[in-house]
């Protein structure tokens, strides 16, 4: 069963932000789909809950120079 689990990102000024911040999430262990909004600040993804790990997640998008609110 997939979930949906919603994280406030700080950092995000332009589209190129939503942009890398997007194909960084992309990149998270047990992460299926990613929408980023820059207008409410916030990632909205679909995760395997059995692998997806929410502290690699928020690693992986601050190495994109952002930050995820555990
Ligand atoms: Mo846009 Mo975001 O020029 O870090 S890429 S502000």
């Amino acid at each position: 069963m997939l979930e949906e689990k919603t994280y406030t990102i700080k950092g995000m000024t332009c589209h190129h932000c939503v942009h890398s911040v997007s194909e960084a999430l992309q990149k998270v262990t047990g992460v299926k789909d990613v929408e980023v909004s820059l207008d409410t600040s916030e990632a909205i993804i679909e995760i395997d809950p059995q692998t997806f790990d929410s502290a690699e997640a928020a690693q992986i998008v601050a190495d994109a120079g952002y930050e995820m609110i555990l």
